[in-house]
């Protein structure tokens, strides 16, 4: 009886989910009760091996990724629905590092000689801050409701055409900071003469882990699950890092030296913004409310750093591997 209505709600799952609620609800069975699993009927073998072959599809998929959780930047059930244009602003800013930024760390690279060639004088990337102002801030609208009442969570781009390159250079990666759309080609590149071995590290994703050997051509990646964000690293040299943040539509952005960063296309309405920079173990982030009127440019200005960072000032709070997953519990 009890697998009648297991596989009752498998098949409602199987009409109205995604993948990975599916596995963890077969995960959660048959951990749970699962006794009755061996005297299945002909029917439930059938479904079984079914929904085996579906939830091998789906190994990507993880229970708190993909089941809805905490994280608000899932992809919506069904087809997609590109966010709207019309009458669409923009959410503009710069990110400020209050206080005195941490020097950059001098990176040792002589374990590779080419690496200490190309890169005598390599150094941190954790807080690049020129006249204050910091870089490499992964801004992007986390949730919020449209002008006409319909909630930005529940649109979703296609991956635009064009892929975003992540290159190899100098033995370190260029940008350090980046974003793509869901199913939105990386292409990366190496161009040192050198092997780097790129490593994703993805929590709601596969792993992905490729060798590149010096002029080899560029290799293509790309992430089917939204995921803020995803770590990256070279296996052969252990200070190169990277972060991607994937999302389900294009309202991100990456500050640039000058700490200013601009999220075109936003639809009127409210949202909640929030500012990502690495930093620590899980990163910290930033959260600010923002109206955008129609066709009108709103701002939100992001302020990181020790002044920043004293506990109990608002808006600023360490990331507990929700949004950033970091070092995730799986
Ligand atoms: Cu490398």
């Amino acid at each position: 009886m009890a697998n009648r209505r297991f596989f009752g709600a498998l098949a409602a799952t199987l009409a109205n989910d995604k993948w990975g609620m599916l596995e963890c609800k077969i995960r959660s069975h048959f951990q749970s009760g699962g006794t009755e699993s061996v005297m299945l009927t002909k029917s439930a073998r059938l479904w079984l091996g079914l929904i085996a072959a579906i939830s091998l599809l789906s190994l990507a998929s993880s229970c708190t990724g993909g089941g809805g959780g905490n994280n608000t930047n899932e992809e919506p059930a069904g087809p997609s629905k590109p966010v709207p244009t019309k009458d669409a602003g923009t959410i503009t800013g710069k990110v400020t590092y209050a206080g005195t930024a941490p020097a950059p760390i001098k990176i040792d690279t002589s374990a590779d000689p080419a690496c200490a060639k190309a890169s005598p004088t390599l150094t941190s990337e954790e807080w690049v801050v020129n006249n204050g102002n910091l870089a490499n801030t992964f801004v992007y609208i986390k949730e919020g409701t449209l002008a006409d009442g319909t909630k930005i969570a529940d649109y979703s781009d296609p991956a635009p055409s064009s892929s975003v390159t992540l290159d190899q250079r100098g033995c370190h990666y260029k940008p350090h900071v980046l974003g793509v759309v869901v199913n939105q080609n990386i292409s990366i590149t190496n161009s040192d003469p050198t092997t780097h071995n790129i490593h994703f590290m993805p929590k709601n994703n596969p792993d992905w882990n490729q060798s590149q050997v010096n002029g080899a051509p560029a290799l293509t990646h790309k992430l089917s699950h939204a995921e803020v964000l995803v770590n990256v690293k070279c296996n052969q040299h252990p200070w190169m890092k990277s972060y991607v943040g994937v999302m389900k539509n294009k309202l991100f952005a990456v500050s640039g030296e000058d700490g200013s960063y601009t999220i075109s296309g936003v639809p009127p309405g409210k949202y909640t913004v929030v500012a990502w920079h690495e930093g620590g173990t899980t990163g910290t982030q930033q959260t600010m409310e923002v109206e955008v009127k129609p066709s009108a440019s709103a701002t939100a200005d992001f302020k990181f750093g020790a002044a920043a960072e004293l506990r109990g000032q608002p808006g600023s709070l360490p990331v507990l591997a929700l949004e950033a997953p970091l070092t995730g519990k799986h």
